[in-house]
């Protein structure tokens, strides 16, 4: 990995007094306070170490607030109050190990998803193979793993199946009958590539759901890259479901981002990159090569990555998913629980 997000970056969030800050401003609710959810953005009270955040650094320690914010490039880790795991949340090694048991021993997630969003699940349990019981989870916690119910909703299968809303019906059926359940996820399959109504319909349902259930942290999603580059209507909708999270609060696992980069930071956007992983390498407008195979093909398989299923995608892809996830599963825990 890249090693960039130095555990000494760690310790600083774990000085008592900034906790104590941090644990009053992040809330995993959508505020009832507009007020003072512009006064931590404006004062990015939130940020106190200029490129620190509960997402993770910023690649070399610099401040990216002010990156553009087109495209799928920019970190936006530090985004006032909001929670944005995206490709620099992807180092495992960065994670303290004490807040990956504090998310073993606190939360209870439900995940609704179809095969791409399978790859975060596929990509932990290849996790918990390739570097042991650590990360390991299954659906109610046994063992002292990570208490992650995969699929466990009824009557919807992902963001976008059957329809853009009975997924929000399905949540609150869940919720009412399992109160111990504190995230909630869910993933698009191709559906993020909609009409900006329709993206405005899922951040409203969210927003919805976080009011009613102020306990849970539910955590908004991009979609997976297809193909159509940032001028695409995908990327328009991802930057769209961004631009959201980041103004309001809120917690994102940046799906698009994540799959953007190699583990060496190294940037695909601007080349057309599509779910597999294959990008135009030559820039003719075909692409041509595929940056997980040539990345995995220059590697240590079982050291520097690790085999397992990836639907859609290449193993590396969904090793990312996992690396990031446990990033948000640990964030979470910390800094709510
Ligand atoms: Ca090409």
């Amino acid at each position: 990995m890249n090693g960039i997000q130095g555990t000494h970056m760690w310790g600083l969030y774990l000085s008592g007094a900034l906790l104590i800050v941090l644990f009053a401003l992040f809330s995993c609710s959508a505020s009832d306070d507009e007020s003072s959810v512009n006064s931590i953005q404006s004062g990015n009270a939130a940020n106190p170490q200029g490129g620190t955040s509960p997402g993770g650094t910023s690649q070399g320690g610099t401040p990216q607030v002010g990156a553009p914010q087109s495209g799928a490039s920019p970190s936006q880790n530090a985004s006032g109050n909001a929670l944005i795991i995206d490709h620099t949340s992807t180092d495992l090694d960065a994670i303290p190990p004490e807040w990956i048991e504090k998310a073993k021993e606190t939360l209870h997630i439900a995940y609704g998803h179809t095969s791409h969003g399978s790859q975060i699940t596929s990509g932990m349990e290849g996790l918990a193979s390739f570097k042991g019981s650590l990360y390991a989870y299954n659906s109610g916690g046994v063992g002292g793993a990570l208490d992650l119910r995969d699929q466990p909703f009824s009557g919807a299968s992902d963001l976008g199946d059957p329809d853009r809303t009975a997924w929000a019906i399905s949540t609150r059926s869940y919720l009412n009958q399992h109160p111990e359940i504190n995230v909630v996820m869910w993933a698009w399959c191709s559906q993020a590539d909609g009409t900006a109504e329709e993206i405005n319909l899922y951040l409203s349902l969210m927003s919805e759901l976080e009011k009613d259930y102020p306990d849970v942290c539910f955590v908004y999603m991009t979609g997976h890259l297809d193909g159509t580059g940032l001028t695409g209507n995908l990327n328009v909708r991802n930057n769209q479901i961004r631009q959201y999270c980041r103004a309001n609060g809120k917690i994102l696992y940046d799906f698009a981002d994540i799959e953007t980069y190699d583990p060496d930071g190294v940037y695909y956007g601007d080349r057309i990159p599509n779910d597999n992983c294959d990008y135009d390498s030559g820039r003719d407008g075909v692409r041509d090569a595929n940056w997980a195979i040539q990345w995995q093909n220059s590697h240590v398989e079982g050291v520097d990555w690790y085999s397992c299923y990836s639907a859609h995608s290449q193993p590396l892809n969904a090793n990312l998913k996992a690396y990031a996830a446990w990033r948000l599963w640990a964030t979470i825990a910390v800094w709510r629980f």
